[in-house]
């Protein structure tokens, strides 16, 4: 389908004659380049992609009815699905989670799942007056979608917890992740959400129970201090066992889930109920501007498109997002989960391999670190890294300091625009090994702080980037076979390894596992 669009042979005819930015890099393309929404700015005249490439790009964007399937996926349409084949078949409803606000979506589905993404809320807002000033510290079991948006999100928000309101999370099964948190503790002042859509994931079943056992020796009842979040009627729903249970459902997918209860929870008892709702008025500002902004000023959309045009038509393997903030310290690893299981696909919605690159692979770091560590191959390697750089104009404690007459924020923003430009525009040098090629693909999301609403919207800006790519690619963005398989087969591994003593028989497993 993709490839039969017709601006496919126009972008795959430019892909041949790319770009060379040094000779067009002027002050005007970068003004000109540039567009604006919900406190963003996207500056993209850094991208090697001119007049002709645009056109293209939003000709493929309309040919793939990108905005239409918008529509369709925030009024609760069953999108998650591969025709002609068995598959989950699930309308994706994440948007709803935050449609909390003034644009309440009319269509019944998505209106349905906001009422009952309104009524958890209101539980939590009742739950949190009830436990306010009673504990210290609250644990966060869970993996996977179940952690790392809710975690990135709390790191990224230090500055804005309230005192005496600590947060704590266990993902791993691994003894050391669980012990190293519970060392820290005072377990009688700690509350324990467990989150697990599911209710069966093995990670969180052991950790939660290793907590429980803790809390069992110290002398606690774990009914007075563990919370469940999972989905209705599944094993972990039991409210008896439980001190308050809260639900999410099948239309929000685990790695979306952030601004449902899977991080509702922990961010409320952090931030205050208000500071959790700032981050579902961004989140939901954000999904608005998604749905009704023009193609050509439509910050998701844009970067979905340049990182197509990237990936492939220019054919360059990853993508790396660096945020020059610290506070965005675990944001690449969420994002890496969101783009990579969701775009990580081999066949589109028809069930037919394609014949083209879909999702790259995405990493990243804060940046200035990154400039004193792998810059080296984005630089002068023999791949080409196109970036993502995140940036914004105030620091989130304002304390800041003028060193030789520079703060330490207007350091770190000039440290990006250098890159960003040095990436772009590369160095001539007599001598091979000081060469810089340039001619390296990058561009900048800006915005004026890190804050619960800023940071809403830009989680929400790269779920709907991710969303739109997997529409112009044909492919399902909202399930996940490829994780199954390793599941299943550990399940096996752990079932063998009961029965043994000493050595792991990896010989016996290679042979009867698979
Ligand atoms: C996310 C994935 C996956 C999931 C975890 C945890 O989209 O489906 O990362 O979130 O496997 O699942 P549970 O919440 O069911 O424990």
């Amino acid at each position: 389908m993709f490839q039969k669009l017709p601006s496919f042979q126009t972008l795959s005819h430019l892909a041949k004659h790319p770009l060379d930015m040094a000779s067009v890099l002027t002050p005007e393309r970068i003004e000109k380049m540039a567009i604006r929404g919900v406190g963003f700015r996207l500056l993209y005249g850094t991208e090697k992609v001119d007049g002709a490439g645009l056109a293209a790009l939003f000709s493929l964007a309309k040919e793939a009815h990108a905005m239409e399937k918008m529509g369709a996926m925030q009024r609760g349409e069953v999108i998650n699905r591969i025709e002609g084949f068995e598959s989950e078949n699930r309308s994706v409803l994440h948007t709803a989670m935050r449609d909390q606000f003034e644009q309440r979506q009319c269509a019944p589905a998505a209106s349905r799942a906001a009422g009952m993404a309104a009524r958890e809320l209101e539980k939590l807002n009742t739950f949190l007056q009830a436990i306010e000033g009673k504990f210290t510290d609250l644990i966060q079991i869970g993996i996977g979608g179940s952690d790392l948006g809710p975690r990135s999100l709390a790191v990224a928000l230090q500055p804005f917890h309230r005192p005496g309101c600590r947060v704590h999370f266990i993902s791993n099964v691994d003894p050391d992740d669980a012990n190293g948190v519970l060392s820290l503790l005072d377990l009688k002042k700690t509350l324990v959400v467990v989150v697990s859509k599911s209710g069966t994931t093995l990670e969180t079943l052991t950790n939660e129970e290793f907590v429980r056992a803790r809390m069992v020796k110290m002398g606690i009842d774990p009914k007075t201090r563990f919370i469940a979040v999972t989905g209705e009627k599944s094993p972990m729903d039991n409210p008896s066992r439980y001190l308050a249970s809260f639900y999410i459902w099948d239309f929000v997918g685990g790695r979306y889930s952030a601004t449902s209860m899977v991080g509702g929870v922990m961010l409320g008892f952090a931030l205050g109920f208000p500071g959790f709702k700032e981050i579902l008025r961004g989140a939901h500002d954000m999904d608005h501007h998604a749905l009704t902004a023009k193609p050509e000023e439509n910050l998701p959309l844009l970067s979905a498109l340049l990182g197509i045009w990237n990936r492939t038509f220019l054919l360059y393997p990853t993508l790396a997002i660096i945020p020059y903030s610290q506070a965005l310290l675990r944001f690449p690893a969420h994002l890496q989960q969101l783009d990579m299981e969701s775009n990580g696909k081999r066949i589109d919605q028809t069930g037919h391999p394609v014949s083209y690159s879909t999702g790259p692979v995405v990493w990243g770091e804060p940046g200035t670190n990154g400039q004193h560590s792998f810059y080296q191959l984005i630089h002068q390697g023999t791949d080409i890294v196109p970036l993502e750089f995140i940036g914004f104009q105030q620091s989130q404690y304002g304390h800041d300091l003028k060193i030789q007459g520079t703060t330490s924020q207007e350091k770190l923003l000039s440290n990006l625009f250098a890159q960003s430009l040095a990436l772009a525009l590369g160095q001539k040098n007599g001598n091979p090994n000081k060469v810089f090629p340039g001619n390296r693909p990058n561009r900048i999301l800006l915005a004026e702080k890190l804050t619960p609403y800023t940071l809403g919207a830009l989680l929400s800006y790269y779920e709907n980037k991710v969303a739109f790519q997997g529409f112009i690619w044909g492919i399902n963005s909202f399930d996940q076979e490829g994780v199954q398989l390793g599941k299943l087969l550990a399940n096996k591994m752990i079932a063998l390894f009961a029965g043994k003593k000493g050595d792991f028989p990896l010989g016996e497993a290679y042979l009867n596992i698979p």
